[in-house]
């Protein structure tokens, strides 16, 4: 799809041009090798299977800070000291970006649009201010949002949570937080709207009453949902799992912990899982695992694509880069249907030591190239590797008989044991994951 750029008063990323497919031939490292746009795979072309989109925190307003260090990359749109003024500067690179990349999505938090002003009202109308310059850029350019959500861990009136505050005076504030990002989210046309917890769980469980804020958190996402759909918001409400980090144990440890806090609570109707990578790494998972888990539910809702790092444990938001878990991860989502009103979002960012403009295209130029690859990769194996059929083979002994009455529920204890007793010892099967593991590597 052809689409106009924005490019404001002033170019953010002078000297790069839409990035264009020019093939795995191309030495342009400001080129696509594979993620073309119009290619069409199975039934659906790149961009409509994969969905992309950048987010607005790492991209535009991390600055490569550290725990030890200081930020290392200064870029223009950080120039004007007034914040507003800021603001309408990182929402032109923005928009700058998002087009030239050629992305159809976008996702942001609120404070990451407009600053915090000193008061709920004075924060609202920041909000709704940017919200409405966005709107124009979104009308000018074509470009759609993912998901909004707010930003319920930075400020220091969330050091003890957010919705499950032991204080309720903080509740209040978050949730005044939430109803301006669910309006903006509305107005932006957003297609999802997200809640990641960082700050929901717990440092101490000596201080903490955790069955109360769980229910305090769960009364919450009620309330949103319902003003939510009052406002006319059509979308799907996203938890995130995360286990910890910044929280040393949080609430959403991961997606199966979400299914069953969706499904208690009665929430699962209008709520999905927003599934990141890392995050799934950092709970002792797969990325795969935990969009499996997803899928099996029906609770698949939208992906944040990134990596971590073998050797730690932590949080690093890297641009994917690994070809084998892509597959893997897209295997998962292509058997369940693929993305449906989710998309892909680069939840990711350069590393501090990349301080140059141009590392920004390059990170989700390599993100994008590696799932659309993964995309060609999935979609063969899916159609003509034999794996499904041989996964589903491995169940025969329930498709009839009494392994199919044992699924109606018509067996009981005694039956099972009767049926064991008769036949004896069951024939040693092989798992073969050697097999599957090799044809996998054979359509790479
Ligand atoms: C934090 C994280 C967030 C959410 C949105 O680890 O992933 O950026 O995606 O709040
Ligand atoms: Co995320």
């Amino acid at each position: 799809m052809a689409r106009s750029l924005f490019v404001g008063e002033r170019e953010y990323f002078p000297g790069i041009g839409p990035i264009a497919f020019e093939g795995r031939e191309s030495d342009n490292p400001l080129a696509f090798k594979f993620y073309d746009s119009a290619h069409v795979v199975g039934d659906k072309t790149m961009e409509e299977h994969l969905r992309f989109a950048v987010c607005y925190w790492h991209t535009f307003c991390g600055k490569g800070a550290d725990p030890f260090g200081e930020n290392t990359q200064i870029f223009p749109w950080d120039e004007p000291a007034e914040p507003m003024a800021a603001a309408h500067a990182r929402m032109d690179a923005a928009f700058e970006l998002f087009t030239k990349l050629g992305v159809p999505y976008y996702c942001f938090h609120d404070r990451d649009m407009a600053p915090e002003g000193d008061s709920v009202a004075e924060s609202e109308a920041n909000l709704a201010t940017m919200v409405d310059a966005a709107a124009e850029r979104q009308r000018a350019t074509g470009m759609k949002l993912l998901w909004g959500t707010a930003n319920l861990f930075g400020h220091p009136r969330y050091m003890n949570g957010a919705a499950t505050n032991p204080d309720f005076a903080v509740v209040t504030h978050a949730a005044a937080q939430v109803k301006a990002a669910l309006d903006a989210t509305v107005a932006l046309g957003g297609e999802n709207y997200v809640f990641w917890g960082g700050r929901e769980g717990y440092a101490s469980l000596l201080n903490t009453n955790t069955k109360r804020e769980i229910e305090h958190l769960a009364m919450f996402l009620h309330k949103a949902r319902d003003y939510g759909r009052s406002i006319g918001f059509k979308g799907t409400f996203l938890v995130e799992p995360k286990p910890m980090e910044p929280s040393k144990h949080q609430y959403d440890f991961d997606a199966q912990t979400v299914i069953g806090f969706l499904r208690h609570f009665d929430l699962a109707g209008d709520f999905k899982l927003n599934v990141e990578a890392n995050h799934a790494t950092l709970a002792g998972h797969s990325f795969a695992h935990d969009l499996q888990m997803s899928v099996d539910a029906g609770l698949l809702g939208s992906i944040d694509a990134n990596r971590g790092d073998p050797q730690n444990g932590w949080d690093t938001d890297q641009f994917p880069v690994d070809l084998y878990d892509a597959v893997h991860a897209l295997l998962v989502v292509l058997a369940g249907g693929g993305l449906r009103s989710g998309g892909l979002n680069f939840d990711a960012k350069v590393r501090r030591e990349s301080v140059d403009l141009e590392d920004i295209f390059i990170g989700h130029i390599g993100g994008m190239d590696t799932f659309a690859r993964a995309l060609t990769v999935a979609h063969a194996i899916s159609g003509n590797s034999g794996i499904a059929e041989r996964r589903e083979a491995r169940y025969a002994s329930f498709d009839a008989g009494e392994g199919a009455a044992f699924e109606r529920g018509e067996l009981d204890l005694a039956a099972l044991r009767d049926l064991a007793a008769t036949a004896g010892e069951p024939a040693h099967t092989s798992g073969k994951q050697e097999w599957y593991e090799n044809l996998v590597n054979q359509y790479l």
